[in-house]
């Protein structure tokens, strides 16, 4: 099943500041082992629990240095289109593209704009992969290439 690739964990209670700032996010609890990325903004294919829909989202991860939250390192998802609480779910994340590092920016207005932009690019992304598979892309190649 393509969602053993990547990797997931459990999502619990973030901070709350996400709803302020106009992203809710899902926090990951992540089991030691799980190949995370390393630390940035990503674009990713999710899939909620065995639900057969695959849904589209933008992932942060890191500490929230605009926060002045260091050592806290977390993934927080961002998931696109979807109007439900997901705490307690198990969630599984395919990277589809990585659109910057993680930035500690001056001021929240910043931080919003930054954050919607990437959203924006990550929707365009993740439509662009689903009409045209390229062939690195693993659903590429099972279907022997674009
Ligand atoms: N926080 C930063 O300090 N720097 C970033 O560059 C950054 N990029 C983000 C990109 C996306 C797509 C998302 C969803 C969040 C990003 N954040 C970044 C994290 C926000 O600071 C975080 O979502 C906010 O503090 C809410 O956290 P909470 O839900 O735990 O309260």
């Amino acid at each position: 099943d393509e969602r053993e690739r990547g990797f997931g964990g459990r999502v619990v209670h973030g901070h709350g500041r996400g709803r302020i700032l106009g992203f809710p996010t899902a926090n990951l609890a992540v089991e030691p082992g799980e190949p995370v990325p390393e630390d940035g903004v990503y674009a990713c294919r999710l899939w909620i629990g065995t639900e057969p829909e695959q849904l589209g989202a933008t992932i942060s991860i890191g500490d929230n240095p605009t926060f002045g939250d260091v050592h806290d390192r977390r993934v927080e998802v961002y998931v696109h289109d979807l109007d439900r609480d997901l705490y307690g779910s198990d969630i599984r994340l395919e990277v589809a593209v990585r659109l910057r590092g993680m930035v500690r920016f001056t001021s929240l207005e910043e931080l919003i704009r930054q954050t919607e932009s990437d959203v924006v690019a990550s929707r365009a992304v993740l439509a662009a992969q689903a009409r045209h598979p390229l062939p690195w892309h693993p659903s590429g190649l099972e279907d022997g290439g674009a």
